[in-house]
C-alpha cells in the first residue's frame, strides 16, 4: 500500500473538475436561480427526468481543449486530476454501453471526453482520476437519491441536508427512477461502467468514490471488486462507511486541525467559489490568498489540496478560474519543491 500511495504522498495539489449536463443549465432552472451547488439542480429543482435529459441536447463542448487544462493544472503546480466521470446525475462523460445517458449517445457532441484527457494527462506526466458517482444516480433507473436517515436504516452521511419533499418521497421525486431497484442498478449500470472506467482509459490513478447513499456490503463489495483490474489504483473513503475505509479520507471544504489528526492519509477538496459544477451566478470567487494559504496550511500538515474548476458546457473552465491558477503556479515556481 505504501508503495501505491507513494506518488499521492508527494503530489500536495490536485485539481478536481465537475462537469456535466448541470452546467448547461448553470444554476438556472424555469426561470428561478435554484439554490446551493449547481451539480445538484436536478434534485433541488425537482427537475423530472424527462426534463432533465433535454438539457443534454445543449450540451455541445465544443472550446473542450483537454491539453490545454491539463497544462493550465500543471502550471499551476499540481500533480493530477480528478474529474467526475459521472455524477448524482448519472450522466456519463464517457462512451458507455450500460446507458444511453452519456455524452456520446445523448449529445450533439457526441465524443468521448475522458480518451483525450487521459491522452494529455500521459502527455504531461500528470495522473488521472476518476469520480464516480456509485451509488446516487437520479436518471438511470434504480439508482439511488439522497435521503434522511429512517428506521429501516437508509443512512446517507453526505447528504443530511436533502429537503423534506425528497425525504418524504423515499428520496425520488420523479417516478421513472424507481422501475428497477438499487441492486438492477449496480449490476446493470454501476458495475459495467466502473469496469469501463478501468479498461478504457489506460491507467487509472485514483477511483473517487461518494455520497454511499443505499450502498449495501454487497453493492461495495461487487464495486471494490473491480479494483483489481487497476493494481496500482487507489481509492477514497466513500465507497461505503465504515467497511470500505480506502486508502486516504476526505475532509470537504474544510482543513482539520493538527490535533484532529490521527495518522490517516487524507485530502481536502474545495470549490474556489461555492459551487462544484459551473454557476452563471456564483461569482463569490476565493481569494488567491486564502487559497495559497490553504495549500500552504494542508501541506504543513501532511495533507492533499483537490482545488474544484467547473467548467462551462461549451468546455471553458471560467476566467477568473484560470486567472488564480496561474497565480498560484507563479507562487509555486518560487515556494513550491518541484
Ligand atoms: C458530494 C457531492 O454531493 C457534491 O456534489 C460534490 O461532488 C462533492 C465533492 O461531494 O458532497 C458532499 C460529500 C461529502 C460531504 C459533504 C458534501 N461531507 O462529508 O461533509
Amino acid at each position: 500500500r505504501d508503495e501505491r500511495m507513494a506518488w499521492w504522498r508527494e503530489a500536495r495539489f490536485g485539481m478536481f473538475i465537475h462537469w456535466g449536463v448541470y452546467a448547461v443549465l448553470a444554476g438556472e432552472y424555469d426561470g428561478h436561480t435554484i439554490g446551493r451547488a449547481s451539480e445538484w439542480i436536478m434534485n433541488r429543482g425537482k427537475i423530472p427526468v424527462a426534463e432533465y435529459q433535454k438539457a443534454a441536447r445543449r450540451f455541445n463542448p465544443v472550446k473542450y481543449d483537454p491539453d490545454a487544462w491539463v497544462r493550465m493544472a500543471k502550471d499551476a503546480g499540481m500533480k493530477y486530476i480528478v474529474i467526475t466521470a459521472k455524477h448524482h446525475d448519472g450522466f456519463a462523460l464517457f462512451h458507455t454501453k450500460a446507458s444511453k445517458w452519456n455524452i456520446v449517445d445523448a449529445t450533439p457532441y457526441g465524443k468521448d471526453l475522458l480518451k483525450p484527457l487521459a491522452a494529455a494527462c500521459r502527455k504531461y506526466g500528470l495522473k488521472l482520476g476518476f469520480y464516480y458517482s456509485q451509488a446516487q444516480d437520479w436518471n438511470n433507473p434504480g439508482g439511488a437519491a439522497a435521503r434522511k436517515v429512517t428506521s429501516e436504516g437508509w443512512a446517507n452521511p453526505d447528504s443530511t441536508t436533502i429537503d423534506a419533499y425528497t425525504a418524504a418521497h423515499n428520496g425520488h421525486w420523479d417516478l421513472t427512477q424507481t422501475t428497477d431497484s438499487m441492486g438492477d442498478y449496480i449490476d446493470k449500470v454501476a458495475v459495467p461502467q466502473v469496469k469501463e472506467l478501468l479498461t478504457n482509459y489506460g491507467d487509472v490513478a485514483v477511483l473517487w468514490w461518494d455520497t454511499p447513499t443505499g450502498m449495501t456490503d454487497e453493492y461495495a463489495g461487487k464495486l471494490h471488486a473491480l479494483l483489481a483490474m487497476q493494481p496500482k489504483i487507489i481509492t477514497n473513503d466513500r465507497l461505503k462507511r465504515p467497511d470500505f475505509p480506502g486508502d486516504y479520507k476526505t475532509p470537504e471544504q474544510r482543513i482539520p486541525n493538527l490535533s484532529d489528526l490521527d495518522g490517516k492519509d487524507w485530502e481536502t477538496c474545495m470549490t474556489m467559489n461555492g459551487t462544484w459544477g459551473f454557476k452563471a451566478s456564483d461569482h463569490n470567487w476565493k481569494s488567491t490568498k486564502t487559497l495559497i494559504h490553504n495549500l500552504v496550511d494542508i501541506a504543513s500538515k501532511g495533507g492533499n489540496y483537490l482545488l474544484n474548476v467547473g467548467p462551462t458546457a461549451e468546455g471553458e473552465i471560467p476566467q477568473p478560474s484560470i486567472d488564480t491558477l496561474k497565480i498560484i503556479g507563479a507562487w509555486m515556481k518560487v515556494n513550491g519543491e518541484a
